[in-house]
C-alpha cells in the first residue's frame, strides 16, 4: 500500500535544502525548512511551506542541535525528517533519535549508519563478503611498536586512516620508517580533536589511483539497484573539486564489475535507502573498497542527469516503504555529465582565500546542457559560518567533449558581483589538456599547484 508524508522536515541548509524542498514540492509534499538565527533570509526559508528557527549562528546550538531539530518536527508536525548531507546526517544518535520519536529518518538505520561510520567495522564487513578491501593492518593499531612492524609486513609507502575519519583528517602518507613515529601520532592527535576518537588503522597506500564512486539504492524489501558510477578523481584538500558521469575512463568491464560489488556489499551490509560506495582503481585496474556513505552526496545531479532518475524523490518513496521504483534493467545510462562547484573563496597562489559579503549582482548561467542547483540570490549577504559552497554547475551532453565545452560556457556566464569565488579556478581546469584528455589521477591537482608554488 503506497503511504505518503504530510509534512518533512528539511534537517539543512544552503543548496541541498532548496534542492529537496523542491522534489517535495513536486510531490505534493509540505516541507519545513529550519533556519538558524543568521539564516533567516535565506532561500530554503523562502521555498519551504513553512520554516522555523532552531537556535543561534553556532552549528552546534543549530543544525548539529539534535534535541531542537526533533522538537521542530514535533513542533511542525513532521512525520519525516531527510538531513541531506553534512551536518547530522551520518549520526546514528540522530538517526536514533528520530526513530525513537517515531520520525521517520529518511535514510539507513542508525545501525547502518553507525557500522558504515567506522572505516575499520565496514572495511572487515566488506572483507567477510569478498570484496576486494586494500590489504593492510588487521584492526586498530594500539601501539607505536605494533605501527612499526604492520607498516614493515605491508611494505612501504603505507597510509595511516582514523577508524572514525573522512575527508582525509587523521590521515597520514609515510614514505619510510623514520617517518613513521611522527605521522603515527600526529594523525592520532588530529583524529581525536576532529572526531573524538584517535583509533587509527593502517593500508598499503595505493599510488596514482582513481576514486571512482558508485550510486545504490535498496528499498526495505531487498531490491537493491545501482544507478552507474560517479569519477571524482580531481581532488584537492579532500575536498572532490570535479565530478563526472559515468567514469569514462575505466572500460566498462570493469565498471560491470565494480558494480556487482556494490550490490553485494549493499545486500551484505542490509543497506536501505540511498547510498554510495567509494573504490580506489589503480594503473593495473585492481578496484579496492574505501567507504561506504550513508548519505545523498554533493554530486547526486551528475548521475541524475544521465539516468533522469530524480534521487531525493527515491529516498522519499523508500522511506514511505514503497517498492523501488525501477528495476535494474529500467535504468538506461545516456550522455555525460559535469559538475563544478561554486565556492565563497577564491584560489591564489598561496591557497583558498574564504570570502563573504553582500551579493550586489548575480548572473546564473543557462540555455542547453545547463542546470544550476544554489542557494543565493540578488541581494542575499554571504555569511562565513557554514560551509562555502553557494551553488553548483552541472552541465549535460551526449558526451564528455561536449559537456566541458558547456561547462566552460557556463561558467564564463556565471556573474556573481559582492564576493569572490573559484569560478576561474574551475575555467582553468576545464580547459586543462589532461582534464580534457581525461588522463589525472588523484594526485594531480595537488602536483600541479605544488609545482606552480
Ligand atoms: C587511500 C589512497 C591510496 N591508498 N588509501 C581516503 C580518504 C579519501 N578522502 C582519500 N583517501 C585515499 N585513501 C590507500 N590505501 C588515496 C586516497 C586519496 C587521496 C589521498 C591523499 C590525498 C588525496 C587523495 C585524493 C583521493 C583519494
Amino acid at each position: 500500500m503506497t503511504k505518503s508524508f504530510n509534512k518533512v522536515l528539511v534537517a539543512n541548509r544552503g543548496e541541498i535544502a532548496v534542492r529537496i524542498i523542491r522534489t517535495l514540492k513536486d510531490m505534493g509534499i509540505k516541507s519545513v525548512a529550519i533556519f538558524s538565527d543568521v539564516d533567516k533570509d535565506c532561500l530554503h526559508t523562502k521555498l519551504a511551506d513553512e520554516s522555523i528557527c532552531i537556535g543561534p549562528k553556532n552549528a552546534k546550538e543549530s543544525y548539529l542541535n539534535k534535541i531542537q531539530i526533533i522538537n521542530a518536527a514535533l513542533i511542525t508536525g513532521a512525520d519525516a525528517i531527510h538531513p541531506g548531507f553534512g551536518f547530522l546526517s551520518e549520526n546514528p544518535s540522530f538517526a536514533k533519535m528520530c526513530e525513537i520519536y517515531n520520525i521517520k529518518f529518511i535514510g539507513p538505520s542508525s545501525k547502518v549508519i553507525e557500522m558504515m561510520g567506522n572505516k575499520n567495522v565496514s572495511k572487515n564487513m566488506m572483507k567477510e563478503a569478498g570484496i576486494p578491501v586494500v590489504p593492510g593492518s588487521d584492526g586498530i593499531i594500539e601501539d607505536m611498536n605494533t605501527a612499526k612492524s604492520t607498516a614493515k609486513n605491508i611494505g612501504y609507502p603505507v597510509i595511516i586512516k582514523a577508524r572514525s575519519g573522512g575527508g582525509g583528517k587523521g590521515m597520514r602518507i609515510v614514505n619510510n620508517q623514520k617517518d613513521l613515529e611522527l605521522a603515527f601520532l600526529s594523525a592520532k592527535k588530529e583524529a581525536e580533536n576532529a572526531f573524538g576518537d584517535g583509533a587509527l588503522y593502517m593500508e598499503k597506500f595505493i599510488q596514482d589511483p582513481r576514486h571512482i564512486e558508485v550510486q545504490i539504492m535498496a528499498d526495505e524489501l531487498g531490491n537493491v539497484i545501482h544507478l552507474s558510477g560517479r569519477d571524482c578523481s580531481l581532488q584537492l584538500n579532500h575536498q572532490k573539486v570535479i565530478e563526472e558521469a559515468p567514469p569514462t575512463a575505466i572500460s566498462p568491464e570493469i565498471m560491470e564489475k565494480l558494480y556487482e560489488t556494490s550490490i553485494k556489499a549493499t545486500k551484505h551490509v542490509g543497506y536501505t535507502n540511498v547510498g554510495t560506495i567509494e573504490y580506489l582503481v589503480d594503473k593495473n585496474d585492481d578496484f579496492y573498497f574505501m567507504e561506504m556513505n550513508t548519505r545523498i552526496q554533493v554530486e547526486h545531479p551528475v548521475t541524475e542527469m544521465i539516468t533522469g532518475i530524480d534521487i531525493v524523490k527515491e529516498q522519499i518513496n523508500i522511506a514511505l516503504e514503497n517498492k523501488l521504483s525501477y528495476k535494474q534493467d529500467d535504468i538506461n545510462v545516456k550522455g555525460h555529465a559535469i559538475e563544478c562547484r561554486v565556492n565563497a573563496y577564491e584560489y591564489t597562489d598561496s591557497g583558498f582565500i574564504p570570502s563573504s559579503g553582500k551579493i550586489e549582482a548575480l548572473n546564473l548561467p543557462g540555455g542547453p546542457g545547463v542546470r544550476i542547483d544554489n542557494s543565493i540570490y540578488q541581494g542575499y549577504e554571504i555569511l562565513p559560518f557554514y560551509d562555502s559552497m553557494l551553488a553548483k554547475i552541472i552541465t549535460y551532453a551526449s558526451n564528455r567533449t561536449d559537456a566541458i565545452k558547456i561547462m566552460d560556457r557556463a561558467l564564463s556566464e556565471f556573474e556573481v558581483n559582492g564576493v569572490n569565488t573559484n569560478v576561474s579556478f574551475n575555467k582553468k581546469i576545464m580547459n586543462d589538456q589532461n582534464f580534457i584528455d581525461n588522463a589525472f589521477s588523484t594526485s594531480y591537482l595537488q602536483e600541479k599547484l605544488n609545482k606552480k608554488s
